[in-house]
């Protein structure tokens, strides 16, 4: 049995989102922007796409939506952007965003850092969360932006957007949510909260990877990172994906669709592997469930090294994760673990259940066989996770 668990790294592109991409790489590929009727087969195709992506988000016609290549984009081109407008030119010297924003944040932001801006990490607490009170408590009268994403791809911990963004308000400092890990998942939307960018990524929520996109509210528009041509109001230069743009209006309708069933059926889908997983002897998940994305489960077996258990669901053909597909290649402890304070043991032993709209019980079931086979077998060979008489009962050893 083959067992995708990885849903927030990337998700399956829905069939239906397929087929309405399709006809625009053989069949209708004019340049949306030339004058002539290759063009005109696929210029209200765009249209048609762009208004579903502004629904799906219940963006305003007076805002921007700027389609890029992908989240990673998006996210640099605030960061840099602000750089430019704020940092270089001497208004503002600092910048506040959390310690485990996607690295596409974190990155920029040291980068930028490194060219002179001060940079506020917010910690979490112990639940994983960020707490409202301390993006108050960072903001000064030189903040130019504050950047929280919306809900975390490692544990799912929705943060407090909402308030975050009153604060914001308040103060009078731009507002940007990574919602990548939201979309699909949980509401969304630009008029309910004081957001002024926002940023997503189609192949999260069934639609095809290397879309993204960026809200900008109305009078909040950016200096664009890529220079060239009018397309995107000459915000994002570059001929437009085409079909890929039509993938990520047809995949974010869906999803809006299919909210309900995420919110219920997905949800109860795991809290009941993630109740299983729990009866296992010394598994910890961090962030209490109520302010979780119903897909993710973040779990930690105490004594055994994520990679080990990745290798033993892998060989079974189940794919799970240690965290972060973009940092998972060098070993290193799960950031969220180690930014919650987690011991050093701890925080290598986590693995990141993702599930999707396509997951079944039945695959669930399996999975679980497959974890407590693992866990029996990495325990008994584990150094760091002693037995005791009674065979269960554990603890880790001393280093
Ligand atoms: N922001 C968040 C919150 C993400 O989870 C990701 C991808 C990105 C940005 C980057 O998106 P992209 O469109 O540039 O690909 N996150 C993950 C993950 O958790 N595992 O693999 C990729």
């Amino acid at each position: 049995m083959k067992v995708y668990l990885d849903n927030n790294a990337t998700t399956i592109v829905d069939p239906h989102v397929f087929a309405e991409m399709e006809p625009f790489f053989v069949q209708k590929y004019g340049n949306p922007n030339s004058l002539h009727a290759f063009a005109g087969e696929t210029h209200p195709h765009i249209k048609t796409a762009m208004e579903k992506i502004y629904a799906g988000i219940r963006a305003n016609r007076e805002d921007s939506v700027v389609i890029t290549s992908c989240a990673t984009e998006s996210n640099n081109w605030v960061l840099k952007s602000i750089y430019f407008e704020y940092i270089l030119t001497g208004r503002k010297n600092h910048i506040i965003i959390s310690e485990v924003e996607h690295p596409s944040i974190i990155a920029t932001a040291k980068f930028i850092e490194s060219l002179g801006c001060k940079v506020t990490y917010l910690p979490i607490n112990a639940e994983g969360l960020i707490e409202a009170q301390s993006v108050r408590d960072a903001i000064t009268d030189k903040t130019a932006i504050v950047s929280v994403m919306w809900a975390n791809n490692e544990t799912g911990a929705i943060f407090p957007v909402q308030e975050i963004g009153e604060i914001c308000k308040e103060y009078n400092v731009l507002f940007h949510t990574d919602a990548v890990q939201a979309i699909g998942k949980i509401p969304v939307s630009v008029q309910e909260f004081n957001v002024d960018y926002l940023t997503f990524s189609a192949h999260k929520f069934h639609g095809p990877k290397g879309v993204g996109a960026l809200y900008m509210k109305k009078g909040k528009e950016l200096t664009p990172l890529l220079h060239g041509g009018s397309q995107m109001g000459g915000y994002r230069s570059g001929t437009l994906n085409v079909p890929g743009i039509i993938g990520m209006g047809k995949a974010i309708e869906q999803a809006i669709d299919a909210l309900d069933f995420e919110m219920s059926e997905i949800r109860e889908l795991r809290d009941n592997f993630e109740d299983a997983l729990l009866e296992i002897p010394d598994t910890f998940v961090v962030t209490p469930r109520k302010y979780r994305t119903p897909n993710t489960t973040l779990i930690s077996f105490r004594g055994i090294e994520g990679e080990s258990m990745l290798w033993d669901l892998n060989r079974a053909g189940i794919g799970a994760s240690t965290g972060s597909a973009c940092a998972s290649e060098d070993l290193e402890a799960n950031s969220v673990m180690e930014a919650i304070g987690a011991d050093e043991d701890l925080a290598h032993t986590a693995i990141r259940f993702s599930l999707s709209r396509y997951t079944t019980q039945e695959e669930l079931d399996y999975t679980l066989e497959v974890v407590k086979k693992a866990v029996k077998r990495l325990r008994e060979i584990s150094s760091s996770y002693a037995y005791t008489p009674s065979g269960h009962q554990s603890g880790l050893t001393a280093h």
